[in-house]
């Protein structure tokens, strides 16, 4: 885990970055702040542009950058994602997150996912409380790849904590840190496991606890759970949306849920932390929680960021940041 914190001069510089990009900006269009994001990173805190740099350069795993600024008027916490598409609540801090996200690599969105919006509103939604997406509460949202069914997902699934008062966890286990005995390793590399859309992309709602999210056979697209080099190789698992294709591979995802679960390390964001979670290296989840919705609950900004958005034009119909899936 890397992590950086930013002294008051920077925030208060990354501020007026922000302020610039919200005036140039008079009818939000959220495609327009992310060109102009682009464009003024390189006048990001000389400190941050190096951490990141660096980050992306070393391939670290967890990477926080703590104290970005997060506006002392900050609307109460919307009842879920559309509401808060709606009221447009968060502006500033989806530039922040954009300023960090595009001195990484390159932000997308899903054409298929919150209503193509290029940052999302991770945030409980009433009667929500038990499903398998973001907008969950009180089950845990068990370690995943983040839209681990498709080939040109995120390199990098990033959270901007804008609340999170009673320190809710996000969970991360690094691939790094596991130890896989040698014949699970060996199906694992394998291309005996499917992989399915998850309810964010269909709009299906399955509960956690329940049979799952593995939908029609024909729907998935089938590949190993680790791949990439031996000795330092990547993952893809999502238990909820993903099967084996035969008793071996569905042996071998209960095994590995049990290892990854058990290797489990938490992070409990504080307003102003962003984290940057690589989704090649680390599966990411959450711990559950008791919604309120009276404004004060747990709040984040998400974006995905490709390391080269040419993987997902290459398989598109046209050259657009919001890619179908
Ligand atoms: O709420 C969290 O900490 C993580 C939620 C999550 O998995 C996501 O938004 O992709
Ligand atoms: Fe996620």
């Amino acid at each position: 885990m890397h992590k950086l914190v930013l002294t008051a001069e920077e925030r208060e510089s990354i501020d007026a970055l922000i302020d610039d990009i919200v005036a140039a900006d008079e009818n939000w269009d959220p495609m327009a702040a992310m060109e102009h994001a682009a464009e003024a990173a390189p006048s990001l805190p000389r400190r941050l542009r190096a951490f990141l740099a660096q980050a992306r350069a070393a391939e670290s795993d967890v990477t926080i950058v703590s104290g970005l600024p997060i506006h002392p008027g900050l609307p109460p916490t919307p009842g879920g994602w559309d509401l808060a598409a709606k009221s447009g609540a968060g502006h500033r801090e989806e530039v922040a997150l954009l300023l960090c996200g595009t001195a990484l690599g390159d932000p997308f969105g899903w054409e298929s996912q919150q209503d193509g919006r290029m940052v999302h509103d991770v945030c409980p939604a009433p009667g929500m409380e038990a499903s398998l997406t973001s907008a969950s509460s009180a089950k845990t949202l068990s370690l995943h790849t983040e839209d681990v069914f498709h080939p040109c997902r995120a390199d990098y699934v990033s959270l901007l904590c804008l609340r999170n008062p009673d320190a809710v966890g996000t969970t991360v286990t690094r691939v790094g840190s596991l130890d896989i005995p040698a014949p699970l390793r060996d199906t694992l590399r394998e291309s005996r496991f499917r992989f399915y859309p998850d309810d964010s992309h269909t709009g299906t709602s399955h509960s956690a606890g329940a049979a799952g999210g593995a939908g029609n056979p024909s729907d998935g697209t089938t590949g190993p759970v680790l791949f990439g080099p031996e000795r330092a190789p990547y993952l893809r698992f999502d238990i909820d949306f993903m099967s084996g294709e035969d008793a071996t591979a569905a042996d071998a995802i209960t095994a590995t849920q049990e290892i990854l679960s058990n290797a489990a390390d938490r992070v409990a964001l504080e307003p102003g932390d962003a984290v940057f979670i690589d989704n090649y290296q680390v599966v990411h989840g959450r711990e559950p929680f008791a919604a309120r919705y009276d404004g004060k609950d747990r709040w984040l900004k998400r974006l995905n960021i490709s390391r080269d958005i040419r993987r997902l034009y290459a398989g598109g119909t046209n050259r657009s940041r919001i890619v179908p899936a």
